[in-house]
């Protein structure tokens, strides 16, 4: 919870921001090893905003994406206390830059899987959500719902990217002007993640994915965001980042809802595209 207040932060224009000196074993974290992201190259990025009562402003909290024109997809950490209504959430759709934030659609639907467990939190798995959208967003060329995979889907150990505005270093937010960034990851087996996240205690399930490598790797701020796979040229939705040990660490990639694993939910409740 306090790293959501901590990303809370508002679109300052920098001049408040403080980047704090790295202290001694201090490491390198965020959307690991990222580039600026080139606008339009992932249409279907979406930021997702709560209102920050200190200041009253819609503050970046979690990364999502456009499945269909009135329907985002992210993580159910990202829409907690459960107790916590649409209204309190914003979607921005359509930007790279993290304060171009005129533009706010209002969300009037929140739908957390049932399998997700608030006491276990992204542990227990489950970790996703889908927001409704009051109106269908307008789609011009550099918008544009993400395709998702078939259920039947089996990511193989290839390359894939992951994109978001979360930390660039550990207690560092990504700096003005906060353009979206992009890293490519490589995929790992849940076998050989679930004998590295072993070590921490932590259950590697059939419904989680991973990707990452050392130095790249997705952080705090980029939960609910995509990792995407380009297969047979098209780009398909295979994770939502959810957790990681740390980020960029040597084994131990950043770990993902596979998306695969929840289509006939998400199918459930989002009609097919017209
Ligand atoms: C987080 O705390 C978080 N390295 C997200 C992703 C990763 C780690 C932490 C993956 O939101």
């Amino acid at each position: 919870m306090l790293r959501l207040l901590l990303l809370a932060l508002p679109c300052l224009g920098g001049s408040v921001l403080a980047f704090p000196a790295q202290g001694p074993g201090s490491k390198l974290v965020g959307i690991v090893g990222g580039q600026d992201a080139p606008a339009g190259r992932w249409p279907w990025q979406v930021s997702l905003r709560k209102f920050n009562e200190n200041y009253g402003q819609w503050t970046h909290v979690c990364g999502g994406s456009l499945v269909h024109p009135q329907w985002v997809l992210t993580a159910a950490h990202c829409v907690e206390p459960e107790d916590l209504g649409a209204c309190a959430f914003r979607v921005q759709v359509g930007h790279v830059k993290l304060c171009d934030n005129d533009w706010l659609t209002k969300v009037t639907q929140i739908i957390r899987h049932p399998k997700y467990n608030v006491h276990l939190s992204t542990k227990g798995g489950g970790d996703i959500a889908l927001l409704k959208l009051e109106v269908p967003v307008a789609l011009p060329k550099h918008v544009r719902p993400v395709t998702l995979p078939p259920a039947s889907l089996s990511v193989p150990e290839m390359s894939c990217w992951v994109t978001g505005w979360g930390d660039i270093a550990s207690s560092h937010h990504l700096p003005p002007p906060q353009n979206l960034q992009q890293v490519e990851v490589p995929i790992v087996s849940n076998e050989r993640c679930r004998r590295q996240y072993q070590q921490v205690n932590s259950p590697i399930t059939e419904d989680m994915l991973c990707a990452g490598a050392t130095l790249r790797d997705s952080c705090q701020g980029d939960s609910g965001g995509p990792l995407v796979c380009e297969m047979n040229s098209t780009w398909l939705q295979v994770g939502v980042v959810s957790f990681g040990h740390g980020c960029g660490l040597p084994n131990f990639p950043g770990v993902y809802t596979r998306v695969s694993s929840y289509v006939p939910w998400i199918r459930q409740h989002v009609p097919l595209q017209p």
